[in-house]
């Protein structure tokens, strides 16, 4: 059975409005490739940088039931098992096959799943199938003209796009898939990355627009700077604060987000279980992206 807005704003990590909720989740970074390419993106295996897109190694599907079992049992806080990357988790078929067998064994644990959308419309059935409970759509622009400034390129049915046609394929399949898997129950959140010289003043009309299409919460991630993009600035906070408060005038706004590496484990903010579940040492960074 589906779980609702309201109850996940009280069971999951990332989709509660106002206070924080100390639950946790874990990360399983069973996803490698992707078929975009964003020119804030940095993908990394390494066991230092704190930040989306990076993990310190790739499991399998099978691999990912043992590291939920082992982090339930080393923090009983977990209620939600997600996949972030380090790719697109459609890109590649590990994440819903992971969450079948997840489904299996841990029937009640919240099933969250991240997504640069550009594969929803082939694959939002599947998704309201396998049950997943919450699922977030990195949407940084509605524009294609803003949106080419940000994501150079797809891969899409096994053509390459560029410029503004890649990104008015993307945006497109983007509202699309939100609209069917929103009409489905399931819960939508959106993420933005906030980058002061292109997408600033259009963050208001993201908002708007995914909230037409249903979804439900809101994160706007402040761009840290690097790779294409590393001549952009970092977002202040009083920049971040007022086009929160643009975007909440159309729909909830989440503000706890920890940018989270792909393998994270434990309650967002706080101690971090990861290095006993995928053997690594503990650092502190910082960093961007979807999550
Ligand atoms: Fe992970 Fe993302 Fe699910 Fe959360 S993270 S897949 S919705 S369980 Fe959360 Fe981390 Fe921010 Fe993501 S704090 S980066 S919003
Ligand atoms: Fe792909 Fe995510 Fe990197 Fe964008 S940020 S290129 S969607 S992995």
């Amino acid at each position: 059975m589906i779980k609702s807005f309201e109850e996940l704003t009280k069971t999951h990590p990332c989709f509660s409005v106002g206070s924080k909720v100390n639950k946790g989740r874990v990360h399983l970074p069973v996803s490698p490739g992707c078929n975009i390419s964003c020119r804030f993106c940095d993908r990394q295996l390494n066991d230092v940088d704190l930040r989306p897109g990076v993990a310190s190694t790739i499991i399998t599907p099978r691999e990912a039931v043992e590291v939920v079992r082992k982090a339930v049992a080393l923090c009983p806080d977990i209620t939600v098992a997600g996949v972030a990357g380090p790719g697109d988790t459609l890109a590649t078929p590990y994440a819903l096959e992971t969450f079948r067998l997840i489904k299996k064994e841990f029937p009640g644990i919240i099933k969250c799943m991240s997504t640069n959308g550009l594969m929803l419309p082939d694959y939002y059935q599947e998704i309201i199938d396998v049950g997943i409970d919450s699922l977030t759509v990195t949407v940084n622009a509605v524009d294609p003209l803003i949106q080419e400034r940000i994501c150079g390129e797809i891969t899409y049915h096994g053509k390459r796009y560029q410029g503004v046609e890649a990104a008015g394929i993307l945006i497109e399949n983007q509202l699309s898939g939100i609209e069917a898997v929103a009409g489905a129950g399931v819960t939508v959140k959106v993420n933005t990355v906030l980058i002061p010289e292109i997408n600033a003043g259009h963050v208001e009309t993201v908002a708007k627009t995914v909230a037409g299409k249903g979804a439900k919460i809101y994160n706007i991630i402040p761009l840290i700077p690097q790779h294409e993009l590393a001549w952009c600035s970092a977002p202040g906070c009083g920049l971040l604060s007022s086009i929160r408060a643009q975007a909440e005038q159309y729909i909830k706004v989440f503000r706890h987000c920890q940018r989270c590496r792909a393998d994270a484990a434990g309650i967002p903010g706080q101690e971090d279980f990861s290095r006993l579940i995928y053997d690594r040492p503990v650092q502190q960074a910082n960093t961007f992206s979807h999550g």
